[in-house]
């Protein structure tokens, strides 16, 4: 054990990139301390003792799908009790001009038109100036190109004409197609999730990356996908985080359990190991629980989203977090870990950098 550690700390002293192999190895190893002293080495280098949050709000406008995919609860059907829609003006009236991000992700909508998108942007921006726009993923993406016939192109770029600054990155759940066919056959996979994120790079817009782990994937699974989207970044350099997403058990049940604390600070820590061409790895304190987010700033992270506000899709699958965050709280995890509290917006601008993701 002594030994993979020691051969891993000499690779990056050397500035050599890891290999499939070694981050293998690392998953099968016990010796969890020391992954987490050598992912927070290479965290420290890069961010030194911050740790970034941001002022922000969760929207999700409708859980109304098209898709049913296997380990969500969110996603309902019209008609069914819990079905919801907003309208413009309810989108409205959960914002407030305290926030620098506001993040949409939603179902695939059957009926909803292109321009309610775009007007949904549009009326953000207007009443909101100072809110960035992380809204729709690579698979919402898709859907409205494919039903509003319109190219990845076109659908970003009036998006981004609308006001939107940045994607979110859900949707890319593991890039395998075995786990795929099991447990969401009909959304898209792993090619065409990676073609949108490199054409909304190449538009300029940046985006982040998910992993939703803790079901029936494996560790090589898990880390096929550090190296795809490793290799992507190297290709646009468009990434600005990633953050991986323990799957909450719910009423879906695809396992019993979520996944171990151990599983929860290896993934976090391998990720930041492997994913050295990527800013910032998020612990979503949503998923992970506020304890282990926390830890996870000393185990490679750097970042634990927001304030939230109201969090739908982890929570139908009853996750036991709060659904919110006071700015107090946020504050008080982020010391607790030991590190230094640097409020971002969306594209991680901050007031020192003053500029993009990097
Ligand atoms: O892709 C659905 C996941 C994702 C469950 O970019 C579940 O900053 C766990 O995009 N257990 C959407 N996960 C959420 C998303 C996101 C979230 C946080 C931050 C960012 C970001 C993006 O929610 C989906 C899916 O993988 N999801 N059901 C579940 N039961």
């Amino acid at each position: 054990m002594a030994s993979l550690l020691q051969r891993v700390t000499d690779r990056l002293d050397r500035q050599e990139r890891l290999t499939k192999e070694d981050a293998l190895e690392l998953f099968a190893a016990q010796d969890l301390i020391g992954l987490g002293r050598l992912a927070n080495q290479v965290k420290q280098l890069r961010w030194g003792d911050r740790a970034h949050f941001v002022i922000n709000r969760q929207i999700n406008p409708t859980n109304i799908c098209v898709l049913s995919c296997r380990f969500c609860d969110f996603a309902t059907k019209r008609g069914r009790p819990n079905a919801y829609e907003m309208t413009i003006e309810e989108i409205l009236g959960r914002l407030n001009p305290e926030l620098r991000e506001v993040h949409i992700v939603q179902g695939l909508h059957p009926e909803w038109r292109w321009d309610y998108y775009l007007q949904m942007i549009r009326a953000i921006k207007t009443t909101f100036p100072q809110i960035q726009i992380k809204a729709w993923t690579a698979v919402e993406i898709d859907y409205f190109s494919k039903k509003f016939r319109l190219s990845v192109e076109e659908v970003l770029t009036q998006m981004k004409e609308a006001g939107l600054s940045a994607l979110p990155g859900g949707g890319a759940e593991v890039f395998s197609e075995r786990v795929r066919k099991a447990l969401f056959p009909f959304k898209i996979g792993a090619p065409r999730w990676l073609e949108i994120h490199r054409i909304a790079h190449r538009l300029g817009i940046p985006t982040n990356a998910t992993l939703l782990y803790g079901h029936i994937e494996t560790h090589e699974e898990r880390v096929d996908h550090f190296f795809k989207l490793r290799e992507l970044q190297d290709e646009t350099d468009g990434f600005m985080s990633f953050i991986p997403l323990a799957y909450q058990v719910g009423k879906t049940r695809v396992v019993e359990r979520q996944a171990s604390a151990i599983e929860d600070l290896k993934t976090v820590a391998i990720s930041r190991l492997i994913l050295d061409n990527i800013p910032h790895i998020k612990a979503y304190w949503v998923t992970m629980g506020e304890e282990i987010a926390s830890i996870a700033l000393n185990f490679g992270a750097d970042d634990l989203d927001g304030t939230i506000g109201e969090e739908r899709i982890m929570h139908a699958a009853d996750a036991e977090t709060p659904i919110r965050q006071t700015r107090e709280r946020l504050l008080s995890l982020i010391r607790s870990s030991g590190c230094v509290p640097v409020e971002r917006d969306a594209i991680y601008q901050t007031s020192t950098n003053g500029h993009g993701h990097h």
